[in-house]
């Protein structure tokens, strides 16, 4: 891709203005965080079909919830302290900033299907939990359990390990040997900086499915949808149904997404930096990596990564604290879905 944007950097011309060049070169496109192809595939037929970047990311990131992707996307991974799987996710228009997310919905396979009704059918922008539930009911979507004997299983284990690791702190009894019921301490203590390198946080644990859409005029729609993180306290809602944080659209700019610990990253809000960075002529690789390091001023041991996608088509993708990232991208030029991979710092 980079190789790409320098060849086209050589052939744009005072009578060919150059954003419309890349436009020729890389769009429609869909991109995807992770090695998940057949979402990729998924969004790429419905947006050639549909001609609609929304329904392309809502039928790209519905894949991955069928497919479970990771086991981090969808019905059976990631169980909450009681064993619950929850599921998080958001769409976004780039065109007139119109978003639709939940979070910690319970009882609903097909999250990202809500989120779009919250955005076509509501004047708000995210709902949660069990009323999420009822409002998806009421759109029509079935209500089922989210568990599976994998899910299951991977609960009973971790009571057997006395519920190790976990998200609590200042609690009693000390959560770093024994399950709950916990009560705040007393004598607050401030936790360590980087006690979330305890946790066990890293790439084969957690995976969001981000998705960017553009379509050949330049219309914009981000996504994504996650299970979040094992183990996480009920309640949890992370990053990706938070616009700015999980991803970000807009048209006169292009698109990003992000995966990794959102516990971190929703205090940061990166993809809506990496858009601002980019409205402002930062490279998508340069504004992600601008925003990974405002996060790793503060949390040293943080990971996650973003891809981001300019409205010309231009991609760019970086990450800290996983051995590496893969993403995908389909276009008319990568035929089918190319799955890249950059290595983190
Ligand atoms: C979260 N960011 O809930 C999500 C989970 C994830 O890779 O994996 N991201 O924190």
């Amino acid at each position: 891709i980079e190789r790409r944007w320098s060849l086209s950097l050589l052939l744009c011309h005072k009578q060919i203005p150059c954003p419309v060049l890349y436009g020729l070169l890389f769009l429609p496109i869909v991109v995807n965080t992770w090695p998940w192809p057949q979402a990729t595939e998924a969004a790429w037929d419905k947006l050639i079909s549909s001609s609609s970047v929304l329904d392309a990311v809502e039928t790209g990131c519905t894949q991955c919830e069928i497919d479970q992707c990771g086991g981090s996307v969808g019905f059976g991974g990631s169980p909450d302290e009681n064993g619950e799987t929850t599921l998080d996710a958001m769409i976004m228009d780039g065109g007139n900033m119109n978003i639709g997310a939940v979070g910690c919905v319970r009882g609903i396979k097909n999250a990202i299907g809500v989120a779009r009704r919250v955005l076509e059918n509501t004047e708000h922008t995210l709902l949660v939990g069990n009323l999420a539930k009822d409002f998806a009911v009421e759109m029509g979507f079935k209500e089922e359990s989210l568990s599976t004997n994998h899910s299951q299983q991977m609960y009973n284990d971790w009571r057997k390990s006395n519920c190790q690791p976990n998200y609590r702190s200042n609690v009693t009894p000390n959560p770093k040997t024994s399950c709950g019921p916990y009560k705040p301490m007393r004598s607050h203590v401030q936790a360590e900086q980087n006690s979330r390198a305890n946790l066990n946080i890293n790439q084969s644990n957690h995976d969001t499915v981000g998705m960017i859409s553009i379509d050949e005029n330049g219309h914009v729609a981000a996504g994504t949808s996650t299970n979040g993180l094992n183990h996480k306290v009920p309640g949890r809602v992370g990053d990706s149904p938070i616009p700015g944080a999980g991803c970000y659209a807009d048209n006169t700019v292009g698109g990003a997404v992000a995966t990794g610990d959102g516990d971190v990253m929703m205090r940061f809000l990166p993809s809506f930096q990496v858009i601002e960075s980019m409205r402002h002529g930062v490279s998508p690789t340069q504004a992600i990596e601008d925003a990974l390091n405002r996060i790793l001023k503060y949390y040293p041991t943080f990971n996650g990564a973003l891809v981001a996608v300019s409205k010309d088509g231009y991609v760019g993708a970086a990450c800290t604290g996983f051995s590496s990232f893969h993403y995908c991208v389909r276009s008319h030029s990568h035929q089918p879905t190319a799955v890249f991979s950059v290595k983190c710092k």
